[in-house]
């Protein structure tokens, strides 16, 4: 990042972002045909929060472009098989419906594959349901294989920076869904970024800019499960469906890669040729075996996004549990412990997390490698590939978050014993580390 980027970007608030509310975006999706400068990655959809789709020359290096395509662009079932064979992974039945979501089963790779093949041998259709491979962390248990490398556009990435300092998790997937797979209507984990690439098969996305998914609750609240069935159009069940915009619908081709901005909620499909797309349109019916690599990240640009989801979901237990109040002296206690059960994270969380990514940029900062040849870790080379304004950046957005829970009243109940460090000393750290950019 360049000095300007830092100057014009620090304060959010001067660069408001779109608001969707009332009215919808273009139907189209901005195209990047081939490399751009960071800092217009930056600029044009991270700060605005907008979606955009990468060509495929951004993947073509890819090993897994090669080695996991046939030459007729299928999936290469026997490479994939070779490569990963009695790996336990999850598996989805999207033939079912679970709550908002569909059930998940782990089995072992080579099991999926032996279903995938008798389910194309079938004509695309078995008795066990239509099943999605998703949310594996191939990444994770094969971190030797080189089979992809993180774009830079994508390289501030928190969310993994952070949960790889635990060394439990990672938000770093693979999907492989044969035809008729496809994701129902959701946000992301956090509300952070994804991005995803198909590394073969085409995929159909519906996006809705922030806010539209209000009305595309049914009268208990709930988000729909598919927005496209016919019972959204039940007006006792979901009344302001009429007032939603029609979605963005992007159809992401083989070798593509989609930035999907924070809170731009989705639903998501498995396609193949134009033809059959057609004939899907046609017959109601899903087409087509893709695989993709799915990440998802959030940073400096849509921090404020996180935290205000968390206040969401604070306020929302706090609703559920009203009637409790004033009878348990722990009741703020509870509410963020059921916080943490239903979303991953509570408060002192969040804190953790901001604290470790304040530290490590402190640390950059101070020690300065410019080059990011001399970089020992690929934390290290993206932090030196984005440069020290960059790490400013990232500091001055920790900042204004972190003064903005010290004035939050849940945060301030929490018991300052479980904090393993005095806020107002790490701002001051901060303040001074930014400083030396400044
Ligand atoms: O590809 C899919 O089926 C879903 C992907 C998705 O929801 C995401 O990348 O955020
Ligand atoms: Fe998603």
């Amino acid at each position: 990042m360049d000095r300007e980027t830092f100057h014009n970007c620090c304060s959010l608030d001067k660069m408001p972002r779109q608001i969707h509310q009332q009215h919808c975006s273009s139907h189209f999706i901005e195209y990047i045909e081939s490399e751009i400068p960071y800092s217009k990655f930056f600029k044009n959809y991270l700060i605005p929060n907008q979606p955009c789709m990468f060509s495929k020359k951004f993947t073509e290096n890819w090993n897994c472009r090669k080695n996991w395509v046939t030459v007729d662009g299928k999936p290469n079932l026997q490479r994939l098989l070779h490569e990963f064979d009695e790996t336990p992974v999850p598996v989805a039945n999207c033939s079912a419906k679970e709550y908002n979501s569909n059930p998940k089963q782990i089995m072992p790779f080579k099991e999926f594959i032996q279903y995938w093949r008798e389910y194309i041998q079938n004509g695309h259709s078995s008795p066990k349901g239509c099943l999605y491979l998703k949310d594996w962390h191939m990444q994770r248990n094969f971190p030797g294989h080189n089979t992809y490398k993180n774009p830079i556009y994508f390289s501030s990435d928190w969310l993994n920076e952070y949960w790889d300092t635990l060394e439990v998790d990672d938000y770093r997937f693979v999907y492989m869904g044969p035809k008729g797979s496809w994701t129902p209507f959701h946000s992301d984990v956090f509300r952070s970024y994804s991005w995803s690439a198909n590394i073969c098969g085409r995929k159909k996305w519906l996006l809705y800019p922030p806010g539209q998914e209000e009305f595309l609750r049914d009268c208990h609240g709930n988000l729909a499960y598919d927005v496209t069935a016919p019972v959204l159009q039940d007006k006792g069940l979901y009344a302001q469906f009429e007032e939603a915009c029609q979605p963005l619908e992007i159809i992401q081709e083989a070798g593509e890669i989609i930035f999907v901005p924070s809170g731009w909620h989705h639903q998501v499909y498995n396609l193949t040729t134009r033809y059959e797309d057609m004939l899907r349109m046609m017959q109601q019916l899903a087409v087509e075996d893709t695989i993709s690599i799915n990440h998802n990240w959030l940073n400096g640009c849509n921090l404020d996004i996180m935290w205000q989801f968390l206040q969401d979901e604070l306020s929302s237990v706090q609703r559920e549990i009203e009637e409790w109040r004033d009878t348990m002296d722990t009741w703020h206690q509870h509410c963020q412990v059921i916080m943490k059960s239903c979303t991953g994270i509570d408060y002192g969380e969040f804190v953790s997390f901001l604290k470790t990514i304040a530290n490590i940029r402190i640390s950059f900062l101070n020690s300065c490698p410019r080059n990011a040849d001399n970089c020992e870790d690929l934390l290290a080379e993206s932090l030196c590939a984005l440069g020290p304004h960059h790490a400013a950046f990232d500091l001055q957005r920790v900042l204004q978050i972190f003064e903005s829970m010290l004035s939050n009243e849940d945060f301030k109940r929490l018991d300052p014993s479980a904090l393993s460090f005095k806020p107002e000393d790490l701002l001051q750290e901060i303040r001074e580390a930014v400083h030396t950019i400044v």
